[in-house]
């Protein structure tokens, strides 16, 4: 062979111009290796959804005629390690060129680039034809600015590529963004959309995965695994998503309840980021739902929102921060994570719930995420890079491009507020008010002191009395602040003692 090209495993994307012609001289190599599995410690239905889909994806380009070398977990030729592999397989097909796609991960794309230019053949990046954007294009954006406002920058992209825009220039609906209509509840109605996704037996490549070594944790469901493993399947999923779960989208997306992990999200986040799905197609459908008065405007919006402005600036602060981001910690926080963070082991019920879900699911939503799992670890004063190591490895479309400003920035505010204007933060009474969890739960939403009392309360004002010098004069917490001070000693103490108390029984809660 002539030339050697890399598909990464989040890079499973039929349509990319490699794949238009095939070609003899060209072998494609993909390999499973304990360098790409052990980085973090993975929810096993990570790996197996990865591996079920870079195999499928070698199968069909197989099929399409192109040259594939798969290195599988268990190929006793693989030495584990993506450049020892490359070098080895390079030497053996006499090969003189090798191509990659740009990674999406700086650690993988240093490892490539380092170690490519001191090669002796040609060793080429190209484009992965999949985002929007380049890496450093939101960075150019904003320029010098010191904090970089998403609504900004979403704005620009709607007006850049022409989505729901009206023919006068000005966005449909004459506003950018609906999100006072989507803040609902959800009580039982309207009714759940149907959990149409294929349902595949990955038992046999489970065992593999066990054979060769490979740790991990959370449920593999092995014998009923659901997430979506190629293109085909990822369009049918988001064809069901659009018809059966986008109109209700906007109302109920920041919405929870005890046992419906899903509600209205699209869970097309694994299809997107392995780049099985473009985002171009996923936003044209979505808009066009709007404009054959199939979904509302506010769910439609809010939906694209996400992936035409939230999934592309996250990647720019990425690239524009590292290395370097990942060991942010702005607040000084340094707990260890508490053990049922492993089990999802808690009396607190949201936490249960949503813990629980991801252990199960390899998922939660990103409120979930958000206002239950990452609002209690930025009040309890988590370690944010054991934070940030528990999301890359829980969640299954958790990529670190992705991943890592949503976690290390927006929620644990460990970056300083570059991507948000004040901590995501909350006492009982938000989770209250859009779950049913604190229904059935042992603790008590309203108590803030005692046995009883939900720990979300005290570590709320504690957070902010211990976090007054570097956070009291930011206007967005005025209120807080204002609130606070006003608070009569004595009552102040009880509430500090209370946050002590619970955080030294951490574990126990
Ligand atoms: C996440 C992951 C895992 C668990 N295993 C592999 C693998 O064995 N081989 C591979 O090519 N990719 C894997 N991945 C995805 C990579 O980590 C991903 O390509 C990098 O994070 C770059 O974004």
């Amino acid at each position: 062979a002539r030339a050697l090209r890399l598909i990464l495993g989040d890079q499973l994307n039929p349509l990319h111009s490699w794949f238009e012609h095939p070609d003899p001289g060209v072998v494609h190599v993909l390999m499973e290796v304990r360098q790409e599995t052990d980085y973090v410690l993975h929810h096993a239905q990570k790996i197996l959804a990865i591996f079920a889909a870079m195999r499928d994806f070698a199968r069909h380009l197989r099929e399409a005629g192109h040259r594939v070398r798969y290195v599988a977990i268990d190929d006793p030729s693989n030495r584990q390690d993506m450049t020892q592999n490359l070098a080895a397989l390079m030497a053996h097909y006499g090969a003189r060129e090798l191509s990659y796609q740009q990674p999406d991960e700086w650690r993988v794309s240093e490892n490539l680039r380092t170690w490519g230019a001191s090669q002796t053949f040609s060793v080429r990046e190209v484009d992965s034809e999949h985002f929007y954007t380049s890496r450093d294009e939101v960075a150019e954006f904003f320029g010098p600015r010191r904090q970089w406002l998403m609504e900004a920058f979403y704005r620009h992209m709607r007006q850049r590529h022409g989505v729901l825009m009206d023919t006068s220039g000005a966005p449909m609906g004459g506003r950018w963004n609906f999100d006072h209509d989507n803040r609902e509840p959800w009580q039982g109605t309207p009714l759940l959309p149907p959990d149409a996704r294929p349902v595949h037996d990955h038992r046999g490549l489970w065992e593999t995965v066990r054979q060769a070594g490979v740790q991990s944790f959370g449920n593999p469901q092995a014998g009923e695994f659901h997430w979506p493993l190629n293109r085909a399947q990822a369009l049918a999923w988001l064809d069901h998503f659009i018809q059966s779960a986008l109109p209700n989208f906007g109302a109920y997306e920041d919405a929870m309840s005890a046992g419906n992990p899903r509600l209205f999200h699209s869970q097309l986040s694994f299809a997107l980021n392995t780049k099985m799905l473009h985002p171009d197609e996923v936003v044209r459908q979505a808009q066009a739902a709007y404009e054959a008065g199939h979904a509302p405007l506010a769910a439609v919006e809010g939906f694209i929102r996400q992936i035409l402005g939230w999934r592309e600036y996250v990647r720019g602060v990425y690239w524009a921060h590292m290395p370097g981001y990942e060991t942010r910690n702005a607040l000084g926080h340094a707990r260890p994570l508490p053990a049922w963070f492993w089990t999802g082991q808690t009396t607190m019920r949201c936490m249960r719930d949503a813990i629980g879900n991801s252990l199960e699911n390899a998922y939660a939503h990103h409120i979930q995420r958000l206002m239950v799992i990452g609002n209690f670890a930025l009040l309890a004063g988590l370690d944010p890079g054991a934070v940030h190591q528990w999301y890359l490895g829980v969640y299954i479309d958790a990529f670190e491009w992705v991943e890592l400003p949503n976690t290390v920035g927006m929620s644990q505010f460990a970056d300083g507020g570059l991507l948000g204007t004040k901590p995501y933060v909350s006492s009982a009474s938000y989770i209250d008010r859009m779950s049913d969890y604190c229904q059935a739960c042992p603790y008590d939403r309203k108590q803030r002191t005692g046995d009883r009392a939900c720990p979300f309360n005290a570590l709320y004002w504690d957070f902010f009395a211990r976090h007054q010098p570097l956070l009291q004069d930011n206007r967005r917490l005025a209120m807080v602040y204002q609130q606070w001070r006003k608070t009569p000693e004595h009552v102040q103490t009880a509430l500090r003692d209370q946050a002590a108390l619970t955080l030294s029984r951490l574990d126990d809660l």
